[in-house]
């Protein structure tokens, strides 16, 4: 069973989707943003519920789906321990298994490209991350980056493994999809016939220009990919593309209060029970708890939810759902807006909500129970 890869073509990056066919549980390594529709497409293809979303390092050259994956679909995700991901619900040590269905992935802190890079080991199978690329590896001159460390953890732990391990690499420039550890032990030419001192002084003679996005990237990936933007929204509304567009909580509830817009309420059951509320609000799930599953009824219920001449305002954990909801209600015909920020906020540097904005954090009205 080969891994499913999926490519951004505009950062060269290879996402891996792997799953137990049993249970049609799955696990995604290092998604990208800009693919997130095709991503959630493909899982919904497949009947496939994304369990993880795994990250093997804090990328320089792309902003990773894993929160919004996470949202949309309740995956949880993983990174690894060192790499600074607070965000992540499991932080990775070295030969953590994270389990999916009956499968197994199991991580291999192999440092280098950065000081907390992974690679990860299901089946046949090594997915490499930026430590070795087919032909090549990663760059060690940012980032914790360091060429002897690199050379370390590609010739004692990676070529340690069976020579028929297949090398799946986290970027590929040229198109190919895969290797094998006897291929590149025999063949990449900054590792074949090289010494360690050969290796760092190549590396270290590179000269590589810096990622193009290294300063937008890196900040995001530390937040799991979330870019806490929401509050640069300074005018309090926003136009956005597929619906009507982004509000403020602050705006949105004074909409509320005028009685010019219905407050939808669009997390799950579970998220209301044990979160908290708005009163007054409707609630009109977009999915449901447990496994995410789309609510069927979701076009009925918006649809008497907000009568006519009213706004609908789309209300969600952190401002991801709501945007999905809102296209959603666009499209029945509805005003429908997207609230900023959601509920709960994005997580701040030690993965707790509330903290860096939201409804709760605004000071907007709330209960429990
Ligand atoms: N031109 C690319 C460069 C990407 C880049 O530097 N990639 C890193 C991985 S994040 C790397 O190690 N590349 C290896 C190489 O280019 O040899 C960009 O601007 O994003
Ligand atoms: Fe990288």
């Amino acid at each position: 069973m080969h891994p499913l890869q999926l490519l951004d073509p505009a950062s060269g990056t290879c996402t891996y989707l792997l799953h137990d066919p049993q249970t049609r549980e799955a696990l995604i390594i290092d998604p990208v943003d800009a693919q997130i529709e095709r991503d959630l497409a493909v899982l919904q293809a497949r009947g496939l519920r994304l369990c993880w979303a795994v990250e093997t390092h804090n990328h320089a050259d792309h902003i990773t789906s894993a929160a919004l994956l996470a949202e949309h679909t309740g995956a949880r995700t993983a990174a690894p321990a060192a790499c600074g991901i607070g965000t992540a619900q499991v932080q990775l040590a070295d030969g953590d298994v994270l389990h999916f269905g009956g499968e197994q992935l199991r991580a291999l802190h192999t440092p280098g490209h950065t000081a907390g890079s992974m690679s990860y080991l299901w089946r046949g199978h090594v997915f490499t991350g930026d430590t070795l690329l087919i032909g090549s590896c990663g760059r060690t001159d940012f980032q914790s980056g360091d060429a002897r460390t690199l050379w370390r953890s590609i010739t004692q732990v990676l070529f340690a493994l069976p020579p028929d391990t297949l090398v799946w690499p986290g970027h590929d420039y040229e198109g190919r999809s895969h290797s094998s550890i006897a291929a590149e032990q025999a063949h990449n030419p900054r590792l074949a016939g090289r010494s360690e001192e050969q290796f760092v002084a190549l590396m270290q003679g590179l000269h590589l220009p810096a990622p193009e996005r290294m300063y937008e990237t890196l900040p995001a990936n530390r937040h799991s990919g979330l870019r806490h933007d929401a509050a640069a929204v300074q005018a309090q509304e926003r136009s956005a593309q597929g619906y009507a567009g982004d509000v403020s909580p602050a705006l949105a509830w004074q909409w509320v209060q005028s009685g010019q817009a219905v407050l939808v309420d669009v997390r799950t059951d579970a998220e209301r029970a044990w979160v908290g509320e708005v009163p007054g609000a409707v609630a009109v799930a977009w999915k449901q708890w447990p496994g995410m599953a789309p609510n069927p009824q979701f076009d009925a219920q918006i649809q008497a939810a907000v009568p006519p001449g009213r706004k609908a305002l789309l209300l969600c954990r952190s401002g991801v759902r709501s945007i999905a909801a809102a296209q959603r209600a666009t499209a029945l015909g509805l005003e429908a807006w997207n609230v900023l920020e959601g509920f709960e906020g994005d997580p701040d540097e030690q993965a707790h909500r509330g903290r860096v904005g939201g409804w709760r954090f605004h000071g907007l009205p709330w209960r429990q129970g």
